[in-house]
Formats: structure tokens, sequence, C-alpha cells
């Protein structure tokens, strides 16, 4: 129903000539939008980016290391990590995934430096 909708209001909008730029730049806003809430994240200046990573059910989340030294990537609060993944990134270049296949918050840490605390919100 919501795509013959649309559909509809793009022929009618093309119809009418003129207004029909500001549509069409609607148009491709929903796959630029998901790209940026793509599970990547980067390690850089001690700190995940993005912070808060929003990523669909289902989505691999990838970690890039850009700092020169080891960090990792270890599921849970940082007094209590669940066991869930403990990844170490050794260097630029080094690169962890983990699939998050369930919605929620889940809380992740740099088991090695305080203050690198990050969250992966899954919807
Ligand atoms: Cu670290």
């Amino acid at each position: 129903m919501t795509t013959s909708l649309a559909v509809a209001l793009l022929v009618g909008t093309a119809a009418c000539g003129n207004a029909g730029s500001t549509p069409s730049s609607d148009a491709t806003a929903p796959s630029a939008s998901a790209s940026e809430q793509g599970g990547a994240v980067t390690i850089k200046t001690f700190a995940f980016d993005p912070d808060p990573a929003t990523v669909p059910a289902g989505t691999t989340v990838t970690w890039a290391n850009e700092d020169e030294i080891l960090h990792t990537v270890t599921s849970g609060e940082r007094d209590e990590a669940d066991g869930t993944f403990d990844k170490q990134l050794d260097g630029p270049g080094s690169v962890a995934e983990h699939t998050f296949d369930t919605p929620g918050t889940y809380a992740y840490h740099c088991s090695i430096h305080p203050g690198m605390d990050g969250v992966v919100e899954v919807s």
C-alpha cells in the first residue's frame, strides 16, 4: 500500500513538471542514511566513533583501529565483561567484527584503557 501510494505521488509530481526536483532528491535519502548508520566503528585517539553505533538487527559491526597501539573491543561493561566477544586490535589496520542479531543496547569497552567505552544500539 505504501509503495503504490509513493509511486502515485511521484507520477503525479512528474506530471506537474517543474516541481520534480525536490521529490527526486528525497528519493535518494533512504540509502544515504542507511550507509551513515552502517556498523563501521573507527577507533581513533582512544575513542570509538560513532558512539553509540546504531544498527538494525542482523548487522555485522566492524571496528577498525587507527591508533598505533593495541586496543581491545570487549563486550559488556568495564567491570563486568560478558564474554560475548573480546577482540584484540593491535595497531593500525586491525579490524574486528561481531554480528548483532537481537535488538537491544550493547555496551563494550577497551579493557586496556579506562574511559574507552562504547555502545552498540541494535534496533
Ligand atoms: Cu584501548
